[in-house]
């Protein structure tokens, strides 16, 4: 039963096959929980020699993608649908993407990832058709593709049946708007470091608190930011 669409718009479709073919998000794809297209912008370029670039009006280094193919992919998608799906831009202007951001766009049945390249794309599709630039972070890549995965992965792991199980999500870093706390696994002792006497206790009260405690001593120590209230 599918659970969610992606359609990705790209002028390195091939970029995105890894994913698609392994791992949990690979495994979601082949048993029709998530459907991920990709849908080549170069294809829909009406230049003679499949351009989607050209030099920036008013000057200045670097080469801006063009409207037309973008747009006419963008149709290529929506066209036949009897509704019209999110479209989110990956760009360093973005809303940040966060794991709050993420439980919210995973409300979307149907998203269009738009990529972008040089020095980014024409502003003329941000107006026509962009519904939300999200960023993966303060930081300027080559392409939007990257941050289109990273989407990808942290909304897709939030779909049901996507992971084992919800609880796998549910207590983890920033779910709960705290930091996760330590995992240890077998052996006992590892090179003279043991496990913590408390998780192999069985006593499950005292393990779920310590397992609070050490997630606020964490988030106090490594992301203090994380537990000051929000301006709002
Ligand atoms: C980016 C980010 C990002 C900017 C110029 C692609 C690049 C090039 N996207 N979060 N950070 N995009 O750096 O989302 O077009």
């Amino acid at each position: 039963m599918l659970c969610m669409r992606f359609d990705v718009l790209t002028i390195f479709p091939d970029m995105f096959t890894p994913i698609l073919m392994d791992s949990i998000i690979g495994r979601a794809v082949k048993s029709g929980i998530l459907e991920i297209n990709t849908i080549n912008i170069r294809d829909f370029s009406k230049d003679k020699h499949f351009k989607t670039d050209d030099y920036p009006y008013g000057g200045g280094s670097g080469m801006v993608m063009t409207p037309q193919p973008i747009y006419d992919a963008w149709q290529s998608v929506v066209n036949g649908l009897d509704y019209v799906p999110k479209l989110v831009y990956l760009s360093p202007q973005g809303n940040c993407l966060t794991q709050k951001k993420a439980l919210e766009l995973r409300e979307e049945k149907h998203i269009v990832l738009l990529c972008g390249h040089y020095e980014g794309i024409d502003e003329r599709i941000i107006e026509l058709i962009v519904d939300e630039e999200v960023s993966i972070g303060d930081y300027v890549l080559t392409g939007g593709e990257l941050p289109a995965m990273v989407l990808i992965d942290c909304v897709s792991r939030l779909v049901p049946g996507v992971l084992p199980s919800e609880e796998a999500f549910s207590n983890e870093s920033h779910y709960s708007g705290l930091l996760e706390y330590p995992q240890y696994t077998r052996p006992y002792d590892f090179m003279g470091k043991t496990v913590p006497e408390t998780l192999i206790s069985g006593h499950h009260a005292n393990i779920d608190k310590w397992r609070q405690e050490m997630s606020l001593k964490r988030t106090a120590q490594k992301r203090p930011d994380l537990l000051k209230p929000s301006p709002l």
